[in-house]
This record gives structure tokens, C-alpha cells and sequence, in this order.
């Protein structure tokens, strides 16, 4: 390495010499870690990719699924040239066009929709890159500009969010370098190891030097078997635990009176609803022994009693469930119980992405919308919503789908739906992807882009509290270009003359921060570490209304909610239904990022292929063995899959490992065609982890 040249000029500069240079980075994952990237460049061609050591968060380390990133780049399928559908909907039948073809094409048929009513073509974007840039910048002003409908992008984590803010005031929490020096670290509702690497190696650290580690999860994942203890509750039901926590605080009175009352709202109330949450009453509720409970509240309260401290990961896993919002706001009632937030280790993090200076306004222009308020979708109920006709209500049946930095056919709930939605003859369909997605294959048009090897873009973080920049450390594949090269050509091919359309990328790197960063710092070293307080709440001043940590909600009050933090049962709560008696659910698996890389076949190698986890007596009381093809089934659908009897799963819960691709599945379908759109008590969010269903050994017949 150190024979390398280390890449600090611009794109026009980058390497086509033979002289191999390496260029700086980050990682566009929709993870909390967002790495920063040193990627080796010879004769243009980018050799490997590694973690940058300079960069503390990172620390020279990567996933396995982006140390492998060249050979998702240079995939042999890596869409290369525009694509006009020839066959049926759905069939994945292509030819290739020039891009004059496809965006003048494209543009001809918005414009003669939106010449009707602009509220028929609906954006669909998430997170596929997590970059300001190639994500809702050129983007957000074509669509504030066409006047189109608005997409509410909830599909991950706005219940928590929502909680997150009417507790603490925004998304923010403990710096999670701090978590190192903690002395008890709970890890509620996250696989770290395979969602959050770079928080596990800070928690190794604490174990190291002599910290208990407790991780609360239904599933025996590849962290809860690593921690000192793994509390295996039913889905959904960790408000409950939580209160149960406050209850044995109150009892044993392992509480900081003096933090509660200088820097907390509605005590009183919060505690009247802690002490109806009995241990005994959280057990029944949980399927937990009575005593686990009561030993997490001890290790909890001792961490008070004798001044050490105390640290949640809390983590988004625990919130696809309708109480979802509840739920976190519960957990994240407890550090200010205990005031472990006076010290740097102590607190929770869920995220910390409310702490960076976005300025949404400059990338997005919404002055762009010109006074119109367009109606918004949200991104969860996209089955029912294609299938919708036009009605007062709802507004105009989407006639348009321009699907960018996402996979929907792949990853929202009830795909039964989604896929009859995507396959209506009558919907004209974009998708810009790296890759032939199951979404793709409904596609009028394909539009190639590139990947973060190929474009600029500039980073905020969930999990850490550092700005990155990522330069293209290569040209562009192929006819591929950037999502924000595609929407400026389509805006001139609409007639869009506004001058904020000829932005470049660069120009939308330095835009997304504007001068609360110092975009020098970035070019010079690929990074620029935010300004913060070490300990952030150790004297209060909470960003919430009151300023205060708000056990109490005057907000949600006033929006007809329960003011304080409760237990809600699942929409599909485990035990409720003698028909589909078991609670599904669907974590990711740690070799791919949601449904990305599932077509990297040295990473799907590894996870071989869909598998059901099922606990042994719920297997023997099926006649199920491990290796069988089982189908599972409830109301919605049904997928064939194979069963592995394991101890990961526990009694009455099983667990359906995601996402893969359809057209990897056996019947061409996968785990979604079991989850339900129905959505969380805040937020919008999606219930994916809310799903009662039954499994059989035998193949369903009709
Ligand atoms: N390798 C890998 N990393 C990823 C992703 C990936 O797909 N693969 N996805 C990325 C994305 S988009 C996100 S949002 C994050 C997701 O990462 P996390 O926020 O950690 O969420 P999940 O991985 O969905 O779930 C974490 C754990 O929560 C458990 N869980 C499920 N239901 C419940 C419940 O009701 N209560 C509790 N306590 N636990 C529950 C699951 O079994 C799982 O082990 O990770 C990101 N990082
Ligand atoms: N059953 C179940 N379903 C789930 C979840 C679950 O745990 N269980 N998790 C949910 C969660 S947390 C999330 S965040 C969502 C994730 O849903 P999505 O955000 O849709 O994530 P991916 O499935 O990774 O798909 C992203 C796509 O974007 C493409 N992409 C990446 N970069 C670019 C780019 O620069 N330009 C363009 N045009 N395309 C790009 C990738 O090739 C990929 O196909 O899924 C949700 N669905
Ligand atoms: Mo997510």
C-alpha cells in the first residue's frame, strides 16, 4: 500500500496510467456503518476495495459483501446500455436501445400524463445509495418540478424515528465510539455483527475490558449467540419488557431522582403506567422467564447503584411491528431513569443521522413545486395503491412508476399485490438499476446507472457522526450514468429550463452542506468528523419542545395518542390465531445488504439458499426435518422454502431469512408474499416483523 499514490484531485484526474493510485471513498450501503473506501486503481480498472485505516469509524476494516465490491461493479450482468421492454410484463424480455431513444420516448409519455395530471407518476426510491447526491437531489427537483405525487419513504425505520423524536427530541443518542468503555451494553433488536459490524468491534473492546453484554432478540442471531446473555422475547414485544425494566427500577429505587427531575416530562404519569407492568405480567406477554426479566432490570439498575455505565444499541429490528414507536420510546425512557446519559458510555443509540446539517432545501428545491401539493404515496402500500382506480380520496390511479435506488417487486410487504400492480399492462414503468432486479423485469424502460465507483456523492451516517465524500475512483461502464446525469437529461427533454437542472455533481456534493462542512477537509482527506459533545445529554437540554427528555408526549397527545410510552399488541400478535399459529420473521441475512447482492454469486454462495429457521418442537410437531421443502402460509400467500430445524429459532417463531430475489426463490416468489401492508402506531412504518402464519411439510396443492 504504501507504494501508492493516494488520489486527493478531481474525477477528470482519475487514473488511466499504469502507476496504480487509490482513491477515496464511501461506502453507499444502507447500513449504519458507512465505511469510508480506498479503492486501488491500475490502468483504470479498480483492482480492490478496501476499508480506509485512516478513517477511526472504519479502522481498515469492511463487510464481506464490500471488500467484494469490484466484483458487483464488474458483474458480468452489470446492465451496461438502456433496455426497451419487447415481451409481456413481467417476462424480462429486452432490447437495447440508445439513450436519445429511451429519454425521448419516456419524456413524451410523461409529459402527455402530466399534461392530464402530473399526481399520476409517482417516484419510488429508497436507499439502494445512501449518497445526498445519486439519492433525492436531481431527482427530488425533476419530480418537485413535474408536479408529481410525493413518495413518504417510511419502508425501514419511521416508527422508530418517530419514537426516537417525541422521547429525545430528534434522531440522536450516544457516540458509538463511546460504547467501548461501557460496562453493560444491551443490544436490543440488532444483529450487529451482521448489520452494524463497526459497533461490534467498540463492543468486543467493552468485553474485552470486562463488560457484560446482553442482546434481546427473538432470534439466536450471530450476535446474541456471542453476548453473555440472549433474552429470546416474542416479536413485538419489547415495550412490555421495557416497562417491566421500569417497574423493578421503581421497586428496587435504582433511580437518579435528581437527573429525572431536572431533566425529565411527566415522571409521575410514567411511573403510575411502570407499575402496572409487573415482571410476571411482562413474562406472560414476553414468553420470558420471570427471572430473566428480573436479572436484566438488576444488571441494569446495578450499573446505577455503583456509577457504571450502562449502554443500549438499540437498533430497527425491534420496530417493524405495529407498536413499533411505542417500543422505542419505552427503551428510550430508560437512561434518563437512571441518568446514565451523564456519562459518555452511557445512554442508547438508535441513530444519529438527526445530527447532520442536511440541507434538504438546496438539493431538493421544493420551491420547484411552485405552490402545489401534490398528494403523498406511501412506499409500504405501493400493492395496494398500483391496484387503486382514481376516487376523490385517493386522487388519480398511477398511470407512471419511476423506480430509482430501490427494489420494490423484491422488498415491500404483500408482494402478491405489488407484483399484479407492477404487472398492469397500463403502467408505464422506469426502473434505473445496476441490475436485471425482479423489478427490472417489469420495466417499460431500463435505464443503467452507475455504481459509487463511477459517480460523486457525499455522505451523512446513521450509526456515527462523520460527513464523507466519495470521488469516482473510475469512469462510468458502459452507457451507464448517474442517477442525477438521467433526471438532468430528462428535465431538458421535458422542457425544464430552470438553471438549478445544469447543476453538476460536484456542485451537489458541496450543496448538501453548505457551510457547516468543511467541503476542503472532505477533498483533502475523505472525511470531516461533526462537532459534538461527547456526552450530549448529561445536562439535559433534550431537543425536544419542553427541552426535556419527554416521558410524556403533549404532541402525540394532541394527535389523539396515548401520551406515554405502552405495550401494543401485534396487528398478528403470536398465540391470537389457531389458524396460522406461528409469528414470522425476516431479518436480513448477513451476506446480503436487504436485496442487494443476492446476484454477487460468491455472497449468495454463502448463503446458499431461502431457508425457514424452525424450532425443533414446532418442526416435530410438523413433521418437518431440516432439508425438507415446507410452504408456509397465512390469508395473503404462500412460499415454498427450505426448512432448517435450528436452535436460532425459538419456540412458536419462525424465522424467514431475506431478502433474496424472486427469481431465486423455488417458485419464483419469496419471503414477502406472507408480510401484510398494514402499518405502526407512529411513523407510517411497515410491520415486516408483525406476521402470523403456518407451515406445512407438504407442498400446498392449489
Ligand atoms: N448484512 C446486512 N447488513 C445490513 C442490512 C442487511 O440487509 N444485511 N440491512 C441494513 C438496513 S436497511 C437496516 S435498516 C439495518 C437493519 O439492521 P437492524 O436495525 O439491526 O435490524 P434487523 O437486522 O432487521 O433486525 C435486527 C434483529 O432484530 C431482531 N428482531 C426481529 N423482531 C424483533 C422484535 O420484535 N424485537 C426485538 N428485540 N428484536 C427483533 C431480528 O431477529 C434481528 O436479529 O441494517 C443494515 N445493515
Ligand atoms: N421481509 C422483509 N422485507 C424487508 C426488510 C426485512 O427485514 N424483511 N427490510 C426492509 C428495509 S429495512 C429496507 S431499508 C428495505 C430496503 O429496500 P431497498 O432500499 O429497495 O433496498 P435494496 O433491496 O437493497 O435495493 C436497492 C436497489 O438499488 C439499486 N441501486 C444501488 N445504488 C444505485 C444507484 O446509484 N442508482 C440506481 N439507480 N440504483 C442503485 C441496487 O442495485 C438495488 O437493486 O427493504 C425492506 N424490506
Ligand atoms: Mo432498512
Amino acid at each position: 500500500m504504501s507504494n501508492l499514490q493516494i488520489l486527493s484531485l478531481g474525477a477528470s484526474d482519475m487514473s488511466a496510467g499504469a502507476v496504480p493510485v487509490q482513491v477515496r471513498g464511501a461506502c453507499p450501503h444502507d447500513c449504519p456503518d458507512t465505511c469510508s473506501l480506498l479503492t486501488t486503481v491500475e490502468n483504470g480498472v479498480a483492482t480492490r476495495v478496501q476499508g480506509n485505516p485512516d478513517h477511526p469509524q472504519t479502522g481498515g476494516v469492511l463487510c464481506n459483501k464490500v471488500s467484494r465490491y469490484t466484483e458487483r461493479t464488474y458483474h458480468s450482468e452489470r446492465l451496461l446500455q438502456p433496455l426497451r421492454r419487447v415481451g409481456p410484463k413481467g417476462a424480462g424480455k429486452f432490447e437495447a436501445v440508445s439513450w436519445e431513444a429511451a429519454l425521448s420516448d419516456i419524456a413524451a409519455r410523461l409529459k402527455a400524463i402530466a399534461a392530464r395530471n402530473p399526481e399520476a407518476i409517482v417516484p419510488y426510491s429508497y436507499a439502494g445509495t445512501m449518497g445526498q447526491v445519486q439519492g433525492e437531489s436531481m431527482a427530488g427537483r425533476f419530480f418537485n418540478r413535474l408536479g408529481a405525487s410525493l413518495l413518504d419513504r417510511t419502508i425501514c425505520s419511521s416508527a422508530g424515528g418517530e419514537g426516537l423524536t417525541q422521547t429525545l427530541g430528534a434522531k440522536v443518542g450516544m457516540r458509538v465510539e463511546f460504547f467501548a468503555e461501557a460496562r453493560l451494553i444491551i443490544i436490543w433488536g440488532s444483529n450487529s455483527i451482521g448489520s452494524n459490524l463497526h459497533f461490534w468491534r467498540y463492543a468486543q473492546q467493552a468485553k474485552r475490558d470486562g463488560a457484560r453484554l446482553i442482546c434481546i432478540d427473538p432470534r439466536k442471531s450471530e450476535t446474541a449467540e456471542k453476548c453473555h446473555e440472549h433474552i429470546a422475547l416474542l416479536p413485538g414485544t419489547d415495550a412490555a419488557l421495557a416497562l417491566a425494566l421500569m417497574h423493578e427500577l421503581i421497586s428496587h429505587d435504582w433511580l437518579d431522582h435528581d437527573y429525572i427531575e431536572r431533566h425529565t416530562l411527566g415522571w409521575a404519569a410514567l411511573r403510575e403506567r411502570a407499575l402496572q407492568w409487573s415482571p410476571e405480567r411482562a413474562a406472560a406477554v414476553c414468553g420470558l422467564p420471570v427471572e430473566q426479566i428480573r436479572s436484566l432490570a438488576r444488571d441494569y439498575g446495578q450499573c446505577f447503584v455503583n456509577r457504571q455505565p450502562a449502554a443500549i444499541r438499540l437498533n430497527y429490528g425491534m420496530q417493524r411491528v405495529r407498536g413499533g414507536g411505542n417500543a422505542v420510546r419505552a427503551v428510550a425512557c430508560l437512561p434518563a431513569l437512571t441518568g446514565a446519559w451523564r456519562h459518555r458510555a452511557g445512554g442508547v443509540l438508535l441513530s444519529s443521522s438527526g445530527q447532520f446539517p442536511v440541507d434538504r432545501a438546496a438539493l431538493q428545491r421544493p420551491e420547484l413545486l411552485a405552490g402545489r401539493q401534490p398528494r403523498t404515496i406511501n412506499m409500504i402500500t405501493i400493492g395496494d395503491d398500483l391496484l387503486r382506480e382514481s376516487s376523490p380520496s385517493f386522487g388519480p390511479k398511477v398511470e407512471a412508476l419511476i423506480v430509482y435506488n430501490s427494489n420494490p417487486v423484491t422488498v415491500a410487504p404483500e408482494s402478491g399485490k405489488v407484483v399484479q400492480g407492477f404487472a398492469r399492462e397500463d403502467l408505464f414503468t422506469v426502473v434505473l438499476e445496476h441490475f436485471q432486479t425482479d423489478t427490472a423485469d417489469y420495466a417499460d424502460y431500463v435505464l443503467p446507472a452507475t455504481t459509487q465507483l463511477e459517480h460523486w456523492d457525499v455522505h451523512s451516517a446513521y450509526g456515527h457522526t462523520d460527513v464523507l465524500l466519495n470521488r469516482p475512483a473510475i469512469a462510468p461502464l458502459g452507457h451507464a450514468k448517474p442517477n442525477t446525469q438521467i433526471f438532468r437529461e430528462l428535465a431538458t427533454r421535458m422542457g425544464f429550463t430552470e438553471s438549478c437542472f445544469s447543476d453538476d455533481d460536484e456542485t451537489l456534493c458541496r450543496a448538501a452542506f453548505g457551510d457547516k462542512v468543511d467541503f476542503s477537509e472532505l477533498l483533502d482527506q475523505g472525511f470531516a468528523a461533526l462537532k459534538l459533545p461527547e456526552a450530549p445529554f448529561a445536562g439535559g437540554r433534550f431537543p425536544t419542545p419542553s427541552g426535556r427528555c419527554e416521558f410524556f408526549s403533549e404532541r402525540l397527545a394532541a394527535l389523539g395518542l396515548d401520551g406515554l410510552p405502552d405495550h401494543l399488541p401485534n396487528h398478528e400478535a403470536a398465540g391470537s390465531s389457531a389458524q396460522f399459529p406461528l409469528a414470522m420473521i425476516s431479518p436480513p441475512a448477513r451476506n446480503f445488504l436487504n436485496s442487494s447482492f443476492v446476484n454477487v454469486k460468491s455472497l449468495r454462495d454463502l448463503e446458499v439458499e431461502p431457508r425457514l429457521e424452525i424450532h425443533a418442537r414446532d418442526a416435530a410437531a410438523r413433521g418437518i426435518s431440516s432439508g425438507s421443502i415446507v410452504t408456509v402460509f397465512n390469508q395473503r400467500g404462500e412460499y415454498r422454502v427450505k426448512a432448517q430445524v435450528s436452535n436460532r429459532a425459538r419456540p412458536g417463531v419462525v424465522n424467514g431469512m431475506g431478502i433474496w430475489w424472486r427469481k431465486f426463490g423455488l417458485d419464483g416468489s419469496n419471503v414477502n408474499q406472507l408480510t401484510s401492508q398494514h402499518l405502526t402506531d407512529m411513523g407510517r412504518g411497515p410491520v415486516f416483523y408483525d406476521c402470523l402464519v403456518e407451515v406445512q411439510a407438504e407442498p400446498q396443492t392449489g
